[in-house]
């Protein structure tokens, strides 16, 4: 094939062929590369094929999907200009003033980001994003953002979807050029569950705004001022918008639950604009923001600060789309929502309807219901394919003003429950996670301190331990989850009030806690050092990508290029074939790089021999291709 390549070049054929003909040709060699790059998406297939996606494992639907057909788009005609092209005429500070004097309702679509990872537990892969992305760049170019990155989703892109989180950035920002992209950073915790040193915080935020992060919605899991202002810090130094949130948690309209106050909410979000925060988001995780407590915070933030406010909310509850229009009749001047089959329950309220319910009003968001109902039906049975993963709840529960947790994490916990073999005790797992609330004193709940209230949940259900018996325990003497011990350590910074004493006592034995923010006393990270470290142990190019996702996730990282080194990149690999293998016959196109496609069609699988392989025969680009696969089945 090399050979046929230089005897068909233009340069040989016309006699042109110096001793530097090689050289000056590179390309020749790409079909080496491609021919590399369609072997190990061949055997990545193969593997799918003989053992299934290890995380579909028995719960392959009876029927599986088909893949559904993307929305079209006029290809002809660039995307129009969006809020991108404005944010970068106005700069962030003049921007943000032109977003609090716009009459419309401005709306971010939270499809490709927090909807997913509320459904289902943050599975949906670049694949099914980029098949939407031309339409939504050309359809819906009058959203206010899309929120597309961040949270948990950097985790599971390697973990589970063996995919790079910064080539999903990078793929759908050459697609969407005009709609900001928006991102979810846990402050000091970045995009992880413990706390970073502060340049690598800077570093990681500096990196994810030249690779195409255009909004950063930063908040605290403890509402820890300290914390989320380095992240806020770092995100002023670029000129990306800095939008800082206040958790929402409790409910302000309860006297009895005062620790969460209106007062409490105005004093942060006052602090934060002094900071220098472009946009203030009120960042409602459970969904617990009841519509009157809505009104009353909305209207309220507006008119202590200048800033301007961006709802956020799930509608686990059933009616958190009241809550949204009640904020905006307050004046709320961007809500997230989700498209309506990626919407309701642990989710984003329905992005349609409240489109439609404000059509003809002075709020009117002016996006097209038909394109967006178009789009919803894609995502729908898009949505279909992640059946396994989706395990939110069929309808609205007011359990949630109860348990208090997280959309975000409803699926997860869901899921780590169901591998410790407590699948069937949800609903206690759930009940111990309120209580766990309180026994740490009523803290905001949202990753990464989430996340502890949920160990310990799982902890105590599993050990059979009653969680008002803790405080009575031994100091010291229970094995209670690192990410407890750290926690109550102060790891995670101080919650509203400090921790329970007594509480920490029983957890810590004689670790003593730390004061003030964890990163404070931290060393900075020798970046080039880490960076030539991590070349050495893997044997891989590092850029700053590279580096990102090791310091974030070592071990999810470090497994994650051994699985690229031996299958390559498998974004492309439709997610039909990606979840549930092909069938004998079936073809699938993968389209490796932009414009070049590999037609591939499973023609056999032959019976195990003697070593515990299959023989699988494909037809690749028409012509026969074979590779073997250990059966472990
Ligand atoms: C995350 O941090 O992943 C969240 O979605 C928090 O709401
Ligand atoms: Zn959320």
């Amino acid at each position: 094939p090399f050979l046929e390549n230089v005897i068909t070049h233009t340069d040989f054929k016309s006699g042109a062929v110096t001793t530097g003909f090689i050289d000056h040709n590179p390309g020749l060699f790409e079909f080496k590369q491609r021919r590399d790059r369609a072997t190990k998406v061949l055997a990545f297939l193969g593997d799918i094929v003989v053992n299934g996606n290890p995380h579909v494992k028995g719960r392959r639907p009876a029927k599986v999907p088909t893949q559904p057909a993307a929305p079209s788009f006029p290809p002809e005609l660039p995307p129009p200009a969006g809020s991108r092209q404005l944010l970068q005429k106005l700069g962030p500070k003049k921007f943000a003033q032109w977003v609090r004097a716009e009459k419309r309702l401005l709306v971010t679509d939270t499809t490709m980001r927090d909807a997913h990872q509320s459904l289902m537990a943050a599975r949906v892969r670049t694949y099914d994003m980029l098949r939407v992305a031309d339409a939504v760049a050309r359809r819906t170019p009058n959203l206010f953002s899309l929120e597309c990155w961040g949270g948990a989703t950097f985790d599971t892109s390697m973990r589970f979807l063996r995919e790079d989180p910064y080539e999903r950035l990078s793929a759908l920002r050459s697609r969407v050029p005009n709609i900001l992209f928006q991102m979810l950073l846990r402050g000091a915790n970045a995009v992880g569950y413990s706390f970073y040193p502060d340049n690598v915080v800077r570093g990681y935020v500096k990196h994810a705004a030249a690779a195409g992060v255009d909004l950063f919605r930063v908040f605290d899991s403890l509402n820890y001022l300290p914390n989320l202002y380095v992240a806020l810090d770092a995100v002023l130094e670029t000129n990306a918008l800095a939008e800082a949130a206040v958790c929402y948690t409790g409910d302000l309209l309860d006297p009895k639950r005062d620790k969460y106050s209106l007062k409490y909410y105005v004093q942060m979000a006052k602090d934060l604009e002094k900071r220098g925060a472009h946009l203030l988001a009120i960042k409602d995780m459970a969904g617990l923001c009841r519509p009157y407590a809505a009104a009353k915070l909305v209207k309220t933030l507006r008119e202590e600060v200048g800033l301007p406010i961006h709802f956020h909310t799930h509608d686990t509850s059933g009616i958190a789309s009241a809550s949204v229009i009640a904020a905006v009749d307050a004046g709320v001047d961007v809500v997230d929502l989700a498209l309506a089959s990626m919407s309701g329950s642990t989710s984003q309220p329905n992005l349609n309807s409240i489109v439609a319910a404000l059509a003809h009003t002075k709020r009117d968001t002016g996006l097209n219901l038909d394109t967006l109902n178009e789009f919803s039906g894609y995502w729908e049975q898009v949505r279909d394919l992640y059946a396994p993963f989706d395990s939110a709840p069929r309808a609205g529960s007011a359990e949630v003003y109860q348990h208090e947790m997280p959309g975000g994490q409803y699926t997860n916990l869901k899921e780590q429950a169901a591998s410790m073999g407590l699948g069937a005790r949800w609903p206690e797992v759930v009940r111990t996670y309120a209580e766990v609330n309180l026994l740490f004193g009523d803290i905001v709940k949202v990753t990464p301190s989430s996340k502890v209230v949920g160990d310990m949940a799982l902890f105590l259900v599993s050990r059979g331990i009653k969680t008002a018996d803790v405080v009575n325990l031994e100091p010291g003497s229970m094995p209670f989850p690192a990410s407890v011990v750290d926690m109550l350590a102060g790891e995670l910074g101080q919650p509203p009030g400090g921790w329970p004493k007594k509480l920490q006592k029983v957890v810590l034995g004689a670790r003593q806690p730390r004061r003030g923010r964890p990163g404070a006393n931290l060393p900075p990270v020798d970046l080039e050092k880490e960076k030539e470290a991590l070349h050495k142990k893997l044997k891989i190019e590092v850029g700053d990508a590279a580096l990102y996702s090791h310091l974030m996730y070592p071990e999810v990282f470090a497994d994650f290029a051994k699985f690229q080194v031996t299958y390559g990149d498998v974004s492309a690999v439709p997610t039909r074939a990606f979840l549930y293998g092909l069938s004998v016959g079936e073809e699938i196109t993968v389209e490796i790089e932009e414009g070049k496609t590999l037609f591939i069609k499973l023609i056999n699988v032959s019976e195990v021999d003697r070593d515990g392989f299959r023989t699988l025969n494909f037809e690749l680009n028409g012509r026969p291709r074979e590779t073997r696969v250990a059966d472990r089945s």
